[in-house]
């Protein structure tokens, strides 16, 4: 198992010119040496940031069993160090450039057509949620997948909490936008910040969900703290990470992917293994952490719950 080479199923975004490397080896060092994890540890243990979180003391929250899994969880090792986080490279290994990520203070606008527009800090918006643990698939488009144990509440409470008044229509979700941290966001071909969006219906689906923690501790940033999307049911890129704004309008978003290649990454983005994408064939999935393939399941196996909110609309690219 060698999760931290590029496996051959998995292409290049962008071809990596010698200098970009060489930029994200420079950019790994210094998020290294500004995060205090090369203190004392050493680049095989695990950093502390964890334990330096205000909200570290509300978790491990009570698991909801009606989330079942039909596979292990993923190890927390290897979910940690294999993700994509392009604010802070267009690679797997961003772990350690997140850790110059400032989670505290953080707020979260909520804006546009609702009664309750606010900006709430962070720990009061985790003080007023109920928070539960679910085991959740994650299918990223690049045909590989994890299981792992959110924590965090229903995206549909937030939606409560904002009263979205009639004529609403749309979510659009904003992550932040802050270059001298995140050097991804100095390359400037890229439309930052990361834009998202769900329609209504899907944001009060019981599915969608907001994580703020994830394996029973509260996120660490390379998952996107300190307020992450989970919609296991698309594919892994409309899962936007550290949220700051979140706008209910009647106009669909554009999102940043689909705004820099809209026949490849679509608003729906929903999983078919029927469906292939132009660099991906979606029929099967590599589990992280193991050799094991396995078939890929329509809306990623959890049809029961969405299919439903996709019917009558046939005229739509709902798969892409
Ligand atoms: N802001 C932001 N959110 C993001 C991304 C990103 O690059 N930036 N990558 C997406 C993609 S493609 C995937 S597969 C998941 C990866 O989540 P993980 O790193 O927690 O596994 O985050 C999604 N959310
Ligand atoms: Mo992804």
């Amino acid at each position: 198992m060698n999760i931290l080479k590029r496996r051959s199923w998995e292409l290049a975004e962008r071809e990596a010119t010698p200098e970009h490397v060489f930029m994200n080896r420079r950019q790994i060092l210094a998020g290294l040496a500004g995060s205090g994890v090369l203190l004392g540890s050493g680049l095989g243990t695990r950093p502390a940031y964890a334990e330096e979180d205000p909200s570290a003391g509300l978790y491990p929250v009570p698991r909801n069993e009606a989330y079942k899994l039909d596979r292990e969880l993923t190890g927390e090792e290897i979910a940690s160090k294999y993700n994509n986080f392009y604010e802070f490279g267009s690679h797997k290994q961003i772990w350690p450039a997140a850790q110059k990520l400032a989670i505290r203070p953080w707020t979260v606008t909520l804006d546009g057509m609702i009664d309750n527009p606010q900006t709430i800090g962070i720990d009061d918006l985790l003080a007023k949620m109920q928070l539960e643990e679910r085991l959740y698939r994650h299918r990223c488009v690049e045909a590989w997948s994890m299981s792992v144990p959110w924590s965090g509440f229903p995206l549909a409470d937030l939606v409560r909490l904002a009263g979205p008044k009639t004529g609403v229509k749309y979510l659009r979700f904003e992550t932040f936008h802050d270059p001298s941290v995140a050097s991804g966001q100095k390359q400037s071909w890229y439309p930052w910040p990361y834009i998202e969006g769900l329609t209504l219906e899907e944001a009060t689906n019981e599915l969608a969900f907001i994580a703020t923690g994830v394996y029973g501790k509260p996120l660490p940033r390379q998952f996107g703290a300190p307020i992450r999307l989970a919609t296991p049911w698309k594919y892994g890129f409309k899962s936007i990470k550290s949220i700051v704004k979140i706008t209910f309008t009647d106009q669909r978003p554009v999102s940043f992917w689909e705004e820099i290649q809209p026949q490849e990454y679509g608003f729906w983005a929903n999983v078919n293994p029927k469906v292939p994408h132009r660099r991906w064939p979606q029929s099967s999935e590599a589990l992280l952490g193991t050799n094991e393939r396995r078939d890929t399941l329509l809306f990623n196996g959890y049809a029961e719950q969405v299919a439903s909110l996709y019917k009558d609309m046939e005229g739509e690219a709902l798969y892409m």
